[in-house]
């Protein structure tokens, strides 16, 4: 079976499926037959819709098959891009693929042939949770643009066998459960066997096998690849141990190879210095680099110095940053390099993306760590270390600040200097945050070397996130561009902002929003059993659960209006809905404190009848990449409302912007960037700006601050009470100190207190707004025709053009 070629300017809808031959809904139909009955062993009829989803996802692969191979064929021709990244959030896959290969309508004839119902079939699908949050989402929507683009780039990671936790809620308490997610099987990675390598720790060999998952793009044949690698032991079994009657050493020692790729760490923007991670780390990124060498080698022979003209890699953070000094080991010991070329290979072979400023998220290894488990790593390092400090100082930096910068400096090896330093670009992930890395967090290395420096403003795929997730949005969009072009291209809706008067066009796109909530009305109550008024507000905050991303705020807003109503039980406000999803680190216990804190608040708001439809709460349990497909279509406000300055770029608020939902924010992240594509009368802005913050926080005081904003005490007071039952574990009285007390652990870090007037005032004016519906709508359609820029393909062909230096494969 071969692809008609690609198309990009006919509706798809109108056009066949791009696969030729006589009957591709039969043909579907009998091999969705054949590949069910092979896993389910029974007919598909009487399968699960589990075991069709298998059956149909096996076709999908077997559909891909030959594409795949011809892709990686045309792109090994070439110069190669390869993406680094500990975390890749993929979510599920089959119905991208089905829409990637314009086969949903002959998927949903072939599951019916059988009795079955598609989206039961595709709500069977766990999602890949191989991330935490926004930078390994931000890494699966890059593989989905490289792909569309026709891009020659690879996607290296782990393959975890438990994906971040589940979460459950148990007496308003955060639960954590593993989530074994391919357990069941999983058709989308094919085990390649013959590409396994080995990778040596002084304490330990494993081997590293490859596991890898197409990736379609849209209206292409052009096929991708993630490769995920998955430790094993050398041997199938140490025979020595079991014969010598040793079976359970010879078992530990297997567990202890497998232990490696067994679970994702589930911290987002914070470090944990855990020996695991950092074997993790080492894991993944020697066996890409031994493939990558051995791929070369095959091409062009065993001169490696011209490796860096036909690769190069994105290091997604500095968790993937043991690449550097394993690409100098592998061509220093087994290739034979001077230390001089391996250096110019090396440096000009990687490129660094930094994700945060927190300093709390700073990757830094104790010394003794990398001695016990890979000694000749350490001895690059130290190499390394020697000629910085040896250059600096002919550069004439000042030895403190030579000693600052250095890879190993108090015991400790840096891996956000190793980087900076190893890197020929280094980039930040919103234009505040780069600006913010130059003057501040990084501002040693751009003074040194201000040509490294870019910003490489993050974006989202519209596939998953309009296409995908909101169809009803998207045919309207179709109808308005005259095809679905938008899809590959969304620049196309910039000119739709003019038809903004237009009121019939207003009326459907309220009539659009309006079926996605009662969709997600009907999904929560049947998840949940919560009921909602799908005619409120439904103003949402999907994120991780962290300070800085101050879900606290939000809450302190919802408990004003509570006593706002109870005070004057006949107050007339806009009614609404307060939707949250958030995990928490288990280990973060104020975090948790928080999602104790807003259920607690839903149970006190929510069974009061006083209140009625005005206000809700409701929490989004175990939130993850398939339940925020679900609520994004259905959102009217978009909460992105962190600490000015703290937030590098945020994602979510981009996928909200793209399905019509205004933004309610700081200047913080790429806010910023929406607001200046929107305008600032499509949004509602509030708070400190980032370059206010360090005066206002001088001369900061939490207590008086609170004292003097009406209605604050009150929900401050609240927490310690008795109004608010944390179950005796004290986390309310330590949230309350965190924002009352002083010292480092209190002090309102985060200013929440301080930006309290200000949030309540825009949500409020937003709530107000809302009332118009047709006002309303008409800056929703400002907001999608002015998304175009947050398109991952803007932000993967300014890689592309301005970073990696690559074309699109030819075909
Ligand atoms: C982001 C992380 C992160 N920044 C450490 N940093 C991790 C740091 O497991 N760890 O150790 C995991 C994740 N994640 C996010 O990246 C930013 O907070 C967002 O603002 C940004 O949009 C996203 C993508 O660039």
């Amino acid at each position: 079976v071969r692809w008609a070629g690609p198309t990009t300017v006919e509706s798809r809808a109108s056009l066949p499926p791009l696969i030729q031959g006589e009957n591709v809904t039969s043909d579907l139909t009998s091999s969705l037959g054949s590949f069910t009955r092979a896993v389910a062993g029974r007919s598909p009829e009487s399968s699960t819709p589990l075991e069709v989803w298998a059956g149909l996802s096996a076709t999908i692969v077997d559909r891909i098959a030959e594409d795949w191979e011809q892709s990686a064929l045309r792109a090994s021709a070439g110069r190669q891009q390869h993406y680094f990244s500990a975390e890749f959030l993929m979510g599920r896959a089959l119905l991208n693929n089905l829409t990637n290969l314009n086969l949903v309508d002959d998927a949903k004839k072939a599951v019916e042939a059988y009795g079955q119902n598609l989206s039961d079939v595709l709500e069977a699908e766990r999602d890949a949770a191989l991330g935490n949050g926004g930078l390994g989402r931000l890494a699966a929507c890059f593989l989905d643009s490289c792909a569309t683009l026709d891009l020659p780039v690879t996607g290296y990671g782990i393959l975890y066998r438990y994906g971040l936790f589940k979460q459950s809620f148990e007496n308003g308490f955060q639960h954590e459960h593993p989530d074994p997610w391919m357990e069941e099987g999983y058709p989308f990675v094919v085990r390649r066997e013959e590409q396994s390598r080995y990778v040596k720790f002084d304490d330990m060999d494993v081997r590293a096998v490859p596991y890898d998952m197409p990736i379609t793009g849209y209206g292409t044949n052009n096929v991708g690849t993630l490769r995920l690698w998955k430790s094993e032991p050398m041997e199938e079994f140490d025979y020595d141990a079991f014969n010598s009657q040793r079976f359970t050493d010879a078992i530990v020692e297997r567990e202890r190879v497998a232990d490696l790729c067994r679970v994702l760490y589930p911290n987002d923007t914070t470090y944990e210095g855990k020996v695991l991670r950092v074997r993790q780390q080492y894991f993944f990124v020697s066996a890409s680099l031994q493939a990558m060498v051995d791929a070369y080698v095959e091409k062009h022979g065993d001169d490696l110095t011209g490796f860096a003209e036909y690769n190069c890699i994105q290091l997604n953070d500095t968790h993937p940053v043991l690449a550097i000094p394993e690409l100098m080991r592998i061509l220093l010991d087994d290739h034979g390099m001077t230390w001089e070329d391996a250096w110019e290979v090396t440096t000009r072979t990687f490129a660094y993306t930094n994700h945060t400023t927190l300093a709390e998220a700073l990757e830094t290894w104790e010394y003794s760590i990398f001695q016990q488990l890979f000694g000749r790593v350490l001895e690059i390092v130290a190499e390394i270390d020697r000629r910085f400090r040896i250059d600096m100082a002919q550069r004439g930096i000042a030895d403190h600040r030579v000693d600052y910068l250095a890879p190993i400096s108090n015991g400790r090896i840096h891996m956000a200097w190793i980087a900076c330093y190893a890197s020929f670009s280094i980039n930040g992930v919103a234009a505040i945050h780069t600006n913010i890395l130059k003057k501040d967090t990084l501002q040693d290395w751009y003074q040194i070397w201000p040509e490294k420096f870019n910003n490489k403003t993050n974006g989202v795929t519209p596939r998953r996130w309009l296409n995908q997730c909101n169809p009803r949005l998207a045919r309207l969009l179709d109808k308005q561009v005259g095809s679905d072009a938008w899809v590959s291209d969304l620049d196309l809706l910039k000119p739709l902002a003019k038809k903004v008067k237009g009121k019939r066009l207003i009326n459907e796109l309220i009539k659009v929003k309006k079926a996605n909530k009662q969709d997600f009305a009907d999904w929560i109550e049947k998840r949940q059993g919560i009921t909602i008024n799908p005619d409120a507000a439904f103003d949402v905050q999907i994120k991780r659960l962290h300070e800085y991303k101050r879900q606290l705020l939000n809450a302190f807003y919802v408990l004003d209006r509570y006593f706002q109503i109870k005070d004057d039980p006949s107050l007339d406000v806009t009614p609404s809905v307060a939707i949250f999803g958030a995990k928490a680190a288990p280990g973060y216990f104020r975090a948790k404190a928080i999602i104790k804190l807003i259920n607690e608040i839903a149970e006190l708001v929510n069974n009061d009848p006083e209140i009625g439809d005005r206000l809700k709460v409701v929490f989004i349990e175990n939130y993850n990449v398939s339940p925020a497909e679900k609520v994004i279509p259905a959102a009217d406000i978009s909460e992105q409302i962190s600490t000015a300055g703290k937030e590098a770029s945020g994602t979510g608020n981009m996928k909200f912007m793209m399905n019509g939902a205004l933004t309610l924010g700081t200047l913080d992240g790429a806010n910023v960037e929406i607001v200046d594509a929107v305008g600032e009368n499509n949004a509602y802005i509030f708070g400190a700006k980032e370059e206010e913050l360090p005066e206002l926080m001088a001369s900061y005081d939490p207590y008086a601050t609170m004292e003097a904003t009406p209605g604050l005490t009150r929900v401050v007071n609240a927490l310690t009470d008795g109004t608010l039952n944390d179950g005796g574990s004290g986390m309310f009285a330590d949230i309350r100190r965190s924002l009352l007390e002083s010292g480092p652990d209190g002090s309102d870090v985060y200013y929440v207190l301080g930006d309290f007037a200000s949030y309540r005032e825009a949500r409020d004016r937003a709530l107000e707004d809302y009332r118009d519906e047709v006002e309303w709508a008409r800056k929703c359609w400002l907001n999608i025709c002015a998304s175009g820029r947050f398109s991952s393909d803007r932000t993967i062909r300014d890689y592309a053009n301005e970073v990696w230096h690559i074309e699109p494969i030819e075909k």
